[in-house]
């Protein structure tokens, strides 16, 4: 019921982990692989190993989290050598997130992920929050075109980008307008919606130790900008290009919801955070409960539909 054709495989389902959750180390990626996801993606890597910012760095809240983990991850070789062991396993492609510190950084590592035998798909990720003196390149549209035509004159493996949330109309335009120049398999958006502040009013103090306690937003919060972002994307792109919805799915109407506004697949971050791999299931089979009571028999019957009032 919940089968999904995204490039080229068919995934028992569209859930994922969104990339820095629960997937920094191989025993926490195995924990992902054998869990209900239909897939899961790899921790943002740069090209060496980053211990990345002072904790506290990510805290759950009621309404969701905050973090300003600093782009932490093993290096680009570790993760490059689990996948290439871990796809022989499966036929489920695995998704490989990066995060270079600059345009050259991202094009060596692409370099490296085109040379290697990894076949799953690459996420490459324009919009990390947290690292302090570096703004986002997804909010440098000059930046994001040159990025892009330097990596399609060489790279030839499935590629998807990981977006921020935007805010204005204008700049959906501006930015679809230079996505639909390139042959991406993806856009997954949102990423966390940068630089909040959370206060402990008892301590009258922030909650992250890096940045004077700004961070990137997740959960419950997020969910109508990130809904506003996929419909934004969705009813801009070519259809060729599909979108990755994520952003404050805690329970299976919030993932009908990202469905309605027309993602392909899911990404969970801070629900995931919270309750652990056993949430696949339970967002599954909550959202095959709630395609049952409307009588859709597939996700393809009802993806993108959401409907304008026109009355
Ligand atoms: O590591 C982080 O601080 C981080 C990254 Br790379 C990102 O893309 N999104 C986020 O919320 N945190």
């Amino acid at each position: 019921m919940l089968q999904t054709n995204f490039v080229n495989h068919t995934f028992e389902n569209p859930l994922m982990n969104a990339s820095g959750i629960h997937c920094m180390t191989v025993e926490e990626m195995k924990e992902l692989a054998n869990s209900k996801a239909g897939a899961y993606v790899t921790k943002s890597t740069t090209l060496k190993e980053r211990a990345g910012n002072p904790s506290p760095r990510y805290v759950d809240v009621p309404l969701g989290s905050i973090n300003s983990m600093g782009l932490p991850n093993l290096g680009i070789d570790y993760y490059l050598d689990y996948v290439s062991e871990a796809q022989t396993k499966t036929e489920t492609p695995i998704f490989f997130s990066i995060a270079g510190m600059s345009v050259a950084e991202n094009i060596e590592m692409l370099e490296k992920i085109q040379a290697s035998d990894f076949h799953g798909v690459t996420e490459l990720n324009l919009s990390c929050p947290n690292v302090p003196g570096k703004p986002q390149v997804a909010y440098d549209f000059d930046l994001t075109e040159e990025t892009l035509e330097k990596i399609f004159a060489f790279f030839t493996k499935p590629l998807g980008i990981k977006l921020p949330p935007y805010f204005d109309l204008a700049h959906f335009d501006q930015m679809a307008a230079i996505l639909n120049k390139y042959p991406l398999t993806y856009v997954n958006t949102i990423n966390s919606v940068g630089n909040g502040l959370y206060i402990d009013v008892d301590k009258e103090q922030v909650v992250i130790k890096p940045k004077d306690g700004f961070g990137g937003l997740g959960g419950e919060y997020i969910k109508p900008t990130a809904l506003a972002n996929v419909r934004g994307f969705y009813t801009r792109l070519n259809p060729s290009i599909k979108i990755i919805g994520t952003g404050g799915i805690r329970n299976g109407q919030d993932a009908f919801e990202h469905l309605l506004c027309g993602a392909t697949m899911l990404q969970i971050g801070t629900e995931l955070h919270k309750e652990g791999p056993a949430i696949f299931e339970r967002i599954a089979s909550e959202l095959e409960d709630i395609m049952e009571v409307k009588g859709y028999k597939s996700i393809d019957e009802f993806r993108g539909k959401l409907r304008s009032i026109t009355d």
